[in-house]
């Protein structure tokens, strides 16, 4: 049956519920369900032990521990989707969708209270996720063994990349031991990157970590091919103010072209090219103190 066949009042009831996104279409918004655990797991800063640009070797006492972590689940948290990593899973979605975050605090190691909060998206006060002494409520000290959804709206202030982490009653420790990550969300009709890459800036350990891991050989190898439409989804945590640094390449802000980008605790951004300069680059922090500490990494692009 066509809209004409409807009549007025038929298509009158299809702008009401394109308008309501309840009808199935790319552009109708969605509602997006996420299961998240907070799940205790051995890391290392520096699996491979070594910093290969000055030969300086660590002991795995100085480097891996038992830390918790967001870790991505199906439904119900029957089965990890996931492994347990740093960051935490990247929540996609689109500005109109409503976006349930389901969480379970399985941290059955420290079995500290744990919690989910959110930047860039609007949500009711219940789901805001922090911890306030005798005001806020469940969601804001998830007890080991318990859940909670938090629900909430991808609004037209929300395209781009932001962070969430830990604000529960142990959020300093947890945020050391990189409980945190990052939503990224598209505008509603925009075209999808074809490589997103996730660079969460923080130090752990005594170390300058690029996704909780130090030195070349440890922090992620980001890969994409020329022609690609490339996005990076930068953001910091913990105490330290950064300087994103991307070798051989530009991109625009606000129009004027830049290669370095300054980003604080909490802070995020996104930035995008077309690739089109094949090589293996480093990205790195350019405070030279944090880039010798294991802040840098490579970008290898094929022709
Ligand atoms: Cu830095």
């Amino acid at each position: 049956m066509t809209a004409g066949a409807l009549g007025r009042r038929g298509r009158r009831m299809i702008v009401a519920l394109a308008a309501l996104g309840t009808l199935a279409s790319p552009a109708a918004a969605a509602t997006r369900n996420v299961w998240v655990a907070a799940v205790p797991v051995q890391w290392d800063v520096v699996p491979s032990g070594t910093d290969p640009m000055t030969g300086t070797t660590y002991p795995k006492s100085q480097t891996a521990g038992w830390t918790v972590v967001y870790r991505l689940y199906d439904r119900g948290w029957r089965h990890p989707r996931a492994g347990a990593a740093i960051p935490g899973p990247l929540i996609r979605a689109r500005v109109g969708d409503r976006i349930l975050v389901h969480f379970k605090n399985l941290d059955t190691h420290f079995r500290n209270a744990h919690s989910m909060h959110f930047h860039g998206v609007h949500y009711a006060f219940a789901s805001d996720g922090s911890y306030i002494p005798g005001i806020s409520g469940p969601g804001a000290d998830v007890r080991p063994g318990q859940a909670f959804t938090y629900r909430l709206l991808a609004g037209r202030d929300s395209a781009g990349a932001w962070p969430y982490h830990d604000h529960g009653p142990a959020m300093d420790e947890s945020i050391a031991g990189g409980m945190y990550g990052m939503l990224s969300i598209l505008r509603r009709k925009e075209r999808a990157p074809d490589r997103e890459f996730v660079v969460a800036l923080s130090s752990m350990r005594g170390f300058m970590t690029i996704n909780g891991r130090a030195f070349l050989g440890n922090t992620p190898v980001f890969r994409s091919r020329v022609g690609d439409r490339v996005r990076w989804d930068v953001m910091a945590m913990g105490d330290d103010f950064h300087t994103f640094h991307v070798h051989g390449h530009r991109w625009l802000r606000d129009g004027v072209p830049e290669d370095v980008r300054s980003v604080g605790p909490a802070e995020s951004f996104t930035v995008s090219w077309r690739e089109r300069s094949p090589g293996a680059w480093y990205y790195h922090c350019h405070v030279e103190s944090h880039m010798m500490a294991g802040m840098i990494g490579l970008y290898v692009v094929r022709r």
